[in-house]
Protein backbone atom coordinates (compact mmCIF):
# COMPACT_ATOMS: atom_id res chain seq x y z
CA UNK A 1 0.00 0.00 0.00
CA UNK A 2 2.50 2.19 1.37
CA UNK A 3 5.01 1.55 -2.08
CA UNK A 4 1.84 2.03 -3.96
CA UNK A 5 1.52 5.55 -2.64
CA UNK A 6 5.14 5.59 -3.43
CA UNK A 7 5.03 4.79 -6.78
CA UNK A 8 2.20 7.33 -7.72
CA UNK A 9 3.94 10.46 -6.26
CA UNK A 10 6.86 9.27 -7.93
CA UNK A 11 5.19 9.85 -11.02
CA UNK A 12 3.89 13.07 -10.54
CA UNK A 13 6.91 14.65 -9.59
CA UNK A 14 9.10 16.35 -12.30
CA UNK A 15 12.16 15.57 -13.60
CA UNK A 16 14.92 16.73 -11.74
CA UNK A 17 18.94 16.32 -11.60
CA UNK A 18 18.51 15.17 -8.18
CA UNK A 19 19.12 11.58 -7.44
CA UNK A 20 15.21 9.96 -7.50
CA UNK A 21 13.73 9.44 -4.32
CA UNK A 22 13.95 5.41 -3.87
CA UNK A 23 17.42 5.97 -4.39
CA UNK A 24 17.53 7.32 -0.68
CA UNK A 25 16.16 4.06 0.46
CA UNK A 26 18.42 1.68 -1.65
CA UNK A 27 21.01 0.29 0.61
CA UNK A 28 24.50 1.88 1.57
CA UNK A 29 26.73 1.02 -1.32
CA UNK A 30 29.23 -2.17 -0.02
CA UNK A 31 32.63 -2.07 1.10
CA UNK A 32 35.28 -3.59 -1.66
CA UNK A 33 36.17 -6.24 1.29
CA UNK A 34 32.96 -6.96 1.78
CA UNK A 35 32.28 -7.78 -1.71
CA UNK A 36 35.19 -9.89 -2.18
CA UNK A 37 33.83 -11.89 1.16
CA UNK A 38 30.71 -12.43 -0.64
CA UNK A 39 32.34 -13.27 -4.09
CA UNK A 40 34.72 -15.96 -1.72
CA UNK A 41 32.10 -17.34 0.69
CA UNK A 42 32.79 -21.11 -0.86
CA UNK A 43 36.62 -20.92 -0.60
CA UNK A 44 36.31 -19.40 2.87
CA UNK A 45 33.91 -21.62 4.26
CA UNK A 46 36.14 -24.78 2.67
CA UNK A 47 39.24 -23.50 3.83
CA UNK A 48 37.79 -22.85 7.64
CA UNK A 49 36.29 -26.56 7.96
CA UNK A 50 40.03 -28.46 8.47
CA UNK A 51 40.63 -25.55 11.57
CA UNK A 52 36.90 -26.07 12.93
CA UNK A 53 36.62 -26.77 17.16
CA UNK A 54 34.16 -29.28 15.66
CA UNK A 55 36.35 -31.00 13.63
CA UNK A 56 37.94 -32.79 16.49
CA UNK A 57 39.41 -35.57 14.59
CA UNK A 58 41.81 -33.26 12.32
CA UNK A 59 43.24 -32.25 15.54
CA UNK A 60 44.16 -35.69 16.67
CA UNK A 61 47.06 -35.80 14.53
CA UNK A 62 48.66 -33.98 12.25
CA UNK A 63 48.40 -36.25 9.66
CA UNK A 64 45.22 -36.50 10.08
CA UNK A 65 45.10 -32.44 9.53
CA UNK A 66 47.12 -32.51 6.58
CA UNK A 67 44.68 -35.26 4.70
CA UNK A 68 41.84 -32.89 5.67
CA UNK A 69 43.12 -30.17 4.51
CA UNK A 70 44.62 -31.60 1.42
CA UNK A 71 40.86 -33.04 0.78
CA UNK A 72 39.43 -29.55 0.98
CA UNK A 73 41.74 -27.94 -1.01
CA UNK A 74 41.43 -30.30 -3.91
CA UNK A 75 37.64 -30.07 -3.82
CA UNK A 76 38.31 -26.26 -3.94
CA UNK A 77 39.23 -26.56 -7.37
CA UNK A 78 42.99 -25.34 -6.17
CA UNK A 79 44.55 -28.89 -8.46
CA UNK A 80 45.85 -31.73 -6.82
CA UNK A 81 49.27 -30.71 -8.42
CA UNK A 82 49.69 -27.50 -6.00
CA UNK A 83 47.36 -28.52 -3.27
CA UNK A 84 50.04 -31.40 -2.62
CA UNK A 85 52.69 -28.86 -3.13
CA UNK A 86 51.27 -26.43 -0.25
CA UNK A 87 50.87 -29.45 2.00
CA UNK A 88 54.65 -30.73 1.43
CA UNK A 89 55.44 -27.03 2.53
CA UNK A 90 53.14 -26.54 5.21
CA UNK A 91 54.45 -30.22 6.58
CA UNK A 92 58.09 -28.85 6.02
CA UNK A 93 57.46 -25.84 8.29
CA UNK A 94 55.59 -26.65 10.76
CA UNK A 95 57.28 -30.10 11.93
CA UNK A 96 59.93 -28.27 13.40
CA UNK A 97 58.59 -24.88 14.72
CA UNK A 98 55.60 -25.61 16.45
CA UNK A 99 56.24 -28.16 18.81
CA UNK A 100 54.95 -27.39 22.87
CA UNK A 101 52.27 -25.34 21.73
CA UNK A 102 48.38 -25.70 22.53
CA UNK A 103 46.31 -27.07 20.01
CA UNK A 104 44.56 -23.63 19.80
CA UNK A 105 47.84 -21.54 19.17
CA UNK A 106 48.87 -24.59 16.89
CA UNK A 107 45.88 -24.22 14.64
CA UNK A 108 46.45 -20.30 14.40
CA UNK A 109 50.09 -20.87 13.63
CA UNK A 110 48.91 -23.32 11.00
CA UNK A 111 45.97 -21.07 9.71
CA UNK A 112 48.44 -18.33 9.20
CA UNK A 113 51.02 -20.58 7.62
CA UNK A 114 48.61 -21.88 5.38
CA UNK A 115 47.24 -18.37 4.69
CA UNK A 116 51.15 -17.52 3.24
CA UNK A 117 52.03 -20.75 1.88
CA UNK A 118 48.71 -19.56 -0.50
CA UNK A 119 49.76 -16.00 -1.14
CA UNK A 120 53.25 -17.25 -2.06
CA UNK A 121 51.21 -19.15 -4.99
CA UNK A 122 49.88 -15.64 -6.03
CA UNK A 123 52.87 -13.70 -6.14
CA UNK A 124 52.47 -12.12 -9.54
CA UNK A 125 50.06 -9.12 -9.43
CA UNK A 126 48.21 -8.29 -12.36
CA UNK A 127 49.05 -4.69 -13.62
CA UNK A 128 45.57 -3.01 -14.43
CA UNK A 129 45.23 -2.52 -18.00
CA UNK A 130 43.68 0.77 -17.50
CA UNK A 131 47.02 2.13 -15.48
CA UNK A 132 48.91 2.06 -18.91
CA UNK A 133 49.40 4.77 -20.73
CA UNK A 134 52.11 4.31 -22.67
CA UNK A 135 50.43 3.06 -26.11
CA UNK A 136 47.56 4.78 -28.09
CA UNK A 137 45.42 3.54 -29.12
CA UNK A 138 45.88 0.64 -26.61
CA UNK A 139 44.52 -2.29 -28.02
CA UNK A 140 43.24 -5.07 -25.73
CA UNK A 141 42.16 -8.74 -27.26
CA UNK A 142 39.64 -10.25 -25.39
CA UNK A 143 39.74 -14.29 -25.94
CA UNK A 144 37.95 -17.28 -24.25
CA UNK A 145 35.63 -20.56 -24.56
CA UNK A 146 31.84 -20.02 -24.97
CA UNK A 147 30.19 -18.26 -21.97
CA UNK A 148 33.24 -17.65 -20.44
CA UNK A 149 32.11 -13.95 -19.85
CA UNK A 150 33.96 -12.75 -22.61
CA UNK A 151 31.25 -9.35 -23.39
CA UNK A 152 30.11 -8.87 -19.86
CA UNK A 153 33.50 -8.52 -18.84
CA UNK A 154 34.38 -6.40 -21.83
CA UNK A 155 31.41 -4.04 -20.71
CA UNK A 156 32.83 -4.12 -17.17
CA UNK A 157 35.94 -3.38 -18.40
CA UNK A 158 34.86 -0.39 -20.33
CA UNK A 159 32.54 1.24 -17.67
CA UNK A 160 35.79 1.32 -15.44
CA UNK A 161 38.09 2.86 -18.66
CA UNK A 162 35.56 5.18 -18.92
CA UNK A 163 34.86 6.52 -15.44
CA UNK A 164 39.04 7.14 -15.52
CA UNK A 165 37.95 9.43 -18.62
CA UNK A 166 39.66 7.17 -21.16
CA UNK A 167 37.78 7.37 -24.40
CA UNK A 168 37.02 3.58 -25.28
CA UNK A 169 35.45 2.11 -28.69
CA UNK A 170 34.25 -1.04 -29.05
CA UNK A 171 34.82 -3.89 -31.77
CA UNK A 172 32.04 -6.54 -32.10
CA UNK A 173 34.72 -8.94 -33.29
CA UNK A 174 32.16 -11.87 -32.82
CA UNK A 175 30.23 -12.52 -35.98
CA UNK A 176 29.94 -16.00 -35.47
CA UNK A 177 27.44 -16.26 -32.89
CA UNK A 178 23.49 -15.10 -33.39
CA UNK A 179 22.87 -12.00 -31.48
CA UNK A 180 26.61 -11.33 -30.51
CA UNK A 181 26.66 -8.12 -32.30
CA UNK A 182 23.38 -6.96 -30.51
CA UNK A 183 24.45 -7.93 -27.26
CA UNK A 184 27.71 -5.47 -27.46
CA UNK A 185 25.49 -2.99 -28.92
CA UNK A 186 23.30 -2.90 -25.86
CA UNK A 187 25.93 -2.68 -23.69
CA UNK A 188 27.87 0.36 -26.27
CA UNK A 189 24.64 2.05 -26.48
CA UNK A 190 24.30 1.55 -22.37
CA UNK A 191 27.69 3.28 -21.61
CA UNK A 192 27.33 5.36 -24.54
CA UNK A 193 30.27 4.33 -26.16
CA UNK A 194 31.33 3.75 -29.99
CA UNK A 195 31.42 0.78 -31.46
CA UNK A 196 32.80 -0.92 -35.04
CA UNK A 197 30.29 -3.74 -35.66
CA UNK A 198 29.44 -5.92 -39.30
CA UNK A 199 26.56 -8.00 -39.83
CA UNK A 200 26.24 -11.35 -38.70
CA UNK A 201 28.26 -13.78 -40.56
CA UNK A 202 30.71 -11.33 -42.24
CA UNK A 203 34.69 -12.09 -41.25
CA UNK A 204 35.86 -11.54 -37.79
CA UNK A 205 39.46 -10.26 -38.97
CA UNK A 206 37.55 -7.86 -41.04
CA UNK A 207 36.17 -6.16 -38.66
CA UNK A 208 38.77 -5.93 -36.33
CA UNK A 209 40.87 -4.39 -39.59
CA UNK A 210 38.35 -1.85 -39.24
CA UNK A 211 37.76 -1.50 -35.64
CA UNK A 212 41.56 -0.23 -35.06
CA UNK A 213 41.58 1.85 -38.12
CA UNK A 214 39.02 3.76 -36.75
CA UNK A 215 40.47 3.73 -33.13
CA UNK A 216 43.81 5.11 -34.91
CA UNK A 217 41.60 7.92 -36.86
CA UNK A 218 39.75 8.97 -34.33
CA UNK A 219 42.60 8.78 -31.53
CA UNK A 220 40.91 6.73 -28.86
CA UNK A 221 42.74 5.88 -25.95
CA UNK A 222 41.67 2.45 -25.95
CA UNK A 223 39.90 -0.68 -28.36
CA UNK A 224 38.20 -3.27 -26.56
CA UNK A 225 37.66 -5.95 -29.08
CA UNK A 226 35.18 -8.69 -28.44
CA UNK A 227 35.78 -12.24 -30.31
CA UNK A 228 33.52 -15.51 -30.75
CA UNK A 229 33.59 -17.82 -27.70
CA UNK A 230 35.13 -21.19 -29.37
CA UNK A 231 35.49 -24.40 -27.58
CA UNK A 232 39.63 -24.44 -27.60
CA UNK A 233 39.85 -27.47 -28.94
CA UNK A 234 38.21 -26.62 -32.40
CA UNK A 235 41.57 -25.47 -34.75
CA UNK A 236 40.06 -24.01 -37.68
CA UNK A 237 38.39 -21.34 -34.94
CA UNK A 238 41.90 -20.97 -33.12
CA UNK A 239 43.39 -20.24 -36.67
CA UNK A 240 40.52 -17.68 -36.76
CA UNK A 241 41.88 -16.08 -33.49
CA UNK A 242 45.79 -15.85 -34.59
CA UNK A 243 44.49 -14.28 -38.02
CA UNK A 244 43.35 -11.30 -35.93
CA UNK A 245 45.95 -11.55 -33.83
CA UNK A 246 48.35 -10.82 -36.99
CA UNK A 247 45.74 -8.31 -38.70
CA UNK A 248 46.41 -6.20 -35.35
CA UNK A 249 49.83 -6.67 -35.45
CA UNK A 250 50.19 -5.58 -38.77
CA UNK A 251 48.15 -2.43 -38.17
CA UNK A 252 49.71 -0.97 -35.08
CA UNK A 253 53.38 -2.34 -34.09
CA UNK A 254 53.50 -4.00 -31.20
CA UNK A 255 49.30 -4.27 -30.94
CA UNK A 256 47.83 -6.17 -29.38
CA UNK A 257 49.41 -4.34 -26.13
CA UNK A 258 47.27 -6.75 -23.91
CA UNK A 259 45.27 -10.36 -24.52
CA UNK A 260 43.00 -11.06 -22.02
CA UNK A 261 42.03 -14.54 -21.63
CA UNK A 262 38.22 -14.97 -19.70
CA UNK A 263 38.10 -17.76 -18.10
CA UNK A 264 35.23 -19.15 -16.01
CA UNK A 265 36.12 -19.79 -12.49
CA UNK A 266 33.18 -22.34 -12.31
CA UNK A 267 34.20 -24.60 -14.78
CA UNK A 268 37.24 -25.56 -12.15
CA UNK A 269 40.33 -27.39 -12.97
CA UNK A 270 39.19 -27.18 -16.81
CA UNK A 271 39.92 -23.34 -16.76
CA UNK A 272 43.46 -24.35 -16.90
CA UNK A 273 43.68 -26.58 -19.60
CA UNK A 274 41.67 -24.10 -21.65
CA UNK A 275 44.25 -21.51 -20.98
CA UNK A 276 47.13 -23.65 -22.20
CA UNK A 277 45.46 -24.00 -25.36
CA UNK A 278 45.19 -20.39 -25.62
CA UNK A 279 48.55 -19.79 -24.33
CA UNK A 280 49.48 -22.32 -27.18
CA UNK A 281 48.12 -19.85 -29.98
CA UNK A 282 49.73 -16.13 -28.58
CA UNK A 283 51.35 -14.95 -25.55
CA UNK A 284 48.30 -14.49 -23.09
CA UNK A 285 49.53 -10.76 -21.11
CA UNK A 286 46.42 -11.13 -17.96
CA UNK A 287 43.71 -13.56 -17.36
CA UNK A 288 40.19 -12.05 -16.04
CA UNK A 289 38.25 -15.03 -13.76
CA UNK A 290 35.16 -14.39 -14.09
CA UNK A 291 31.87 -15.56 -12.01
CA UNK A 292 34.00 -15.79 -8.82
CA UNK A 293 30.57 -15.27 -7.09
CA UNK A 294 27.79 -17.70 -7.11
CA UNK A 295 28.81 -21.12 -6.98
CA UNK A 296 32.66 -21.22 -7.95
CA UNK A 297 34.47 -22.85 -5.61
CA UNK A 298 37.52 -20.13 -6.22
CA UNK A 299 40.16 -21.94 -5.39
CA UNK A 300 41.52 -22.13 -9.41
CA UNK A 301 42.22 -18.56 -8.81
CA UNK A 302 45.19 -20.53 -6.68
CA UNK A 303 46.03 -22.90 -9.65
CA UNK A 304 45.76 -20.30 -12.16
CA UNK A 305 48.20 -17.97 -10.62
CA UNK A 306 50.72 -20.77 -9.83
CA UNK A 307 50.42 -22.53 -12.82
CA UNK A 308 49.84 -20.30 -15.50
CA UNK A 309 52.66 -17.83 -15.19
CA UNK A 310 50.24 -14.81 -16.25
CA UNK A 311 48.74 -12.58 -13.88
CA UNK A 312 45.45 -12.80 -12.57
CA UNK A 313 44.42 -9.20 -13.96
CA UNK A 314 40.64 -8.83 -13.05
CA UNK A 315 38.35 -11.00 -11.23
CA UNK A 316 34.32 -11.19 -12.15
CA UNK A 317 31.91 -11.16 -9.06
CA UNK A 318 28.82 -10.71 -10.62
CA UNK A 319 26.46 -9.30 -13.90
CA UNK A 320 26.64 -5.97 -13.44
CA UNK A 321 28.72 -3.36 -14.96
CA UNK A 322 30.63 -2.54 -11.34
CA UNK A 323 31.06 -6.23 -10.44
CA UNK A 324 34.60 -6.38 -11.91
CA UNK A 325 37.67 -6.14 -9.56
CA UNK A 326 41.18 -5.70 -10.15
CA UNK A 327 42.60 -8.31 -8.63
CA UNK A 328 44.96 -8.05 -5.37
CA UNK A 329 46.42 -10.92 -3.91
CA UNK A 330 46.36 -9.40 -0.47
CA UNK A 331 42.81 -8.22 -1.07
CA UNK A 332 42.03 -11.92 -2.15
CA UNK A 333 43.80 -13.49 1.24
CA UNK A 334 42.34 -10.77 3.48
CA UNK A 335 38.66 -12.59 2.31
CA UNK A 336 39.37 -15.81 3.06
CA UNK A 337 40.93 -15.66 6.26
CA UNK A 338 40.43 -12.34 8.07
CA UNK A 339 37.42 -11.27 10.38
CA UNK A 340 35.07 -8.90 8.58
CA UNK A 341 36.29 -5.30 10.21
CA UNK A 342 33.07 -3.72 10.07
N1 LIG B 1 27.46 -14.34 -11.85
C1 LIG B 1 28.24 -13.88 -12.84
N2 LIG B 1 27.82 -13.99 -14.10
C2 LIG B 1 28.62 -13.53 -15.08
C3 LIG B 1 29.88 -12.94 -14.80
N3 LIG B 1 30.44 -12.60 -15.99
C4 LIG B 1 29.55 -12.95 -16.95
N4 LIG B 1 28.46 -13.51 -16.41
C5 LIG B 1 27.28 -14.05 -17.10
O1 LIG B 1 27.68 -15.14 -17.92
C6 LIG B 1 26.88 -15.22 -19.07
C7 LIG B 1 27.74 -15.27 -20.31
O2 LIG B 1 28.42 -14.04 -20.42
P1 LIG B 1 28.92 -13.45 -21.81
O3 LIG B 1 29.63 -12.20 -21.47
O4 LIG B 1 27.84 -13.40 -22.79
O5 LIG B 1 29.97 -14.58 -22.21
P2 LIG B 1 30.79 -14.71 -23.55
O6 LIG B 1 32.10 -15.31 -23.20
O7 LIG B 1 30.82 -13.42 -24.27
O8 LIG B 1 29.89 -15.77 -24.35
P3 LIG B 1 29.91 -16.12 -25.91
O9 LIG B 1 29.88 -14.83 -26.64
O10 LIG B 1 28.70 -16.95 -26.12
O11 LIG B 1 31.15 -16.90 -26.13
C8 LIG B 1 25.96 -14.00 -19.03
O12 LIG B 1 24.72 -14.38 -18.53
C9 LIG B 1 26.66 -13.06 -18.06
O13 LIG B 1 25.77 -12.19 -17.39
C10 LIG B 1 30.31 -12.86 -13.43
O14 LIG B 1 31.41 -12.38 -13.07
N5 LIG B 1 29.44 -13.34 -12.49
MG1 LIG C 1 30.31 -12.92 -26.18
Amino acid sequence: MALRFWQRKKKTQPDSASPPVAETHSPAPITKDARWRRGLTRLRDLLRRPFDASSEQSRQSREAFFSDLEEVLIQADVGVETSLQVIDRLRAGTSTARTGKSSQDEAEALRSDLKLELRSLLEKEGQPVEGSDDAFPRVILVVGVNGAGKTTSIAKLAARLKKEGKTVLLVAGDTFRAAAIEQLSVWAERLGLEIIKHRDGASPSAVVFDGVRAAVARGVDVVLIDTAGRLHTKTPLMEELKKIHRVIGREIAGAPHEVLLVLDAGTGQNALSQARTFQAAFPLTGVILSKMDGSAKGGVALAVGSQLGVPIQYIGLGEQLEDLEVFSPDDFMTALFDQPTE
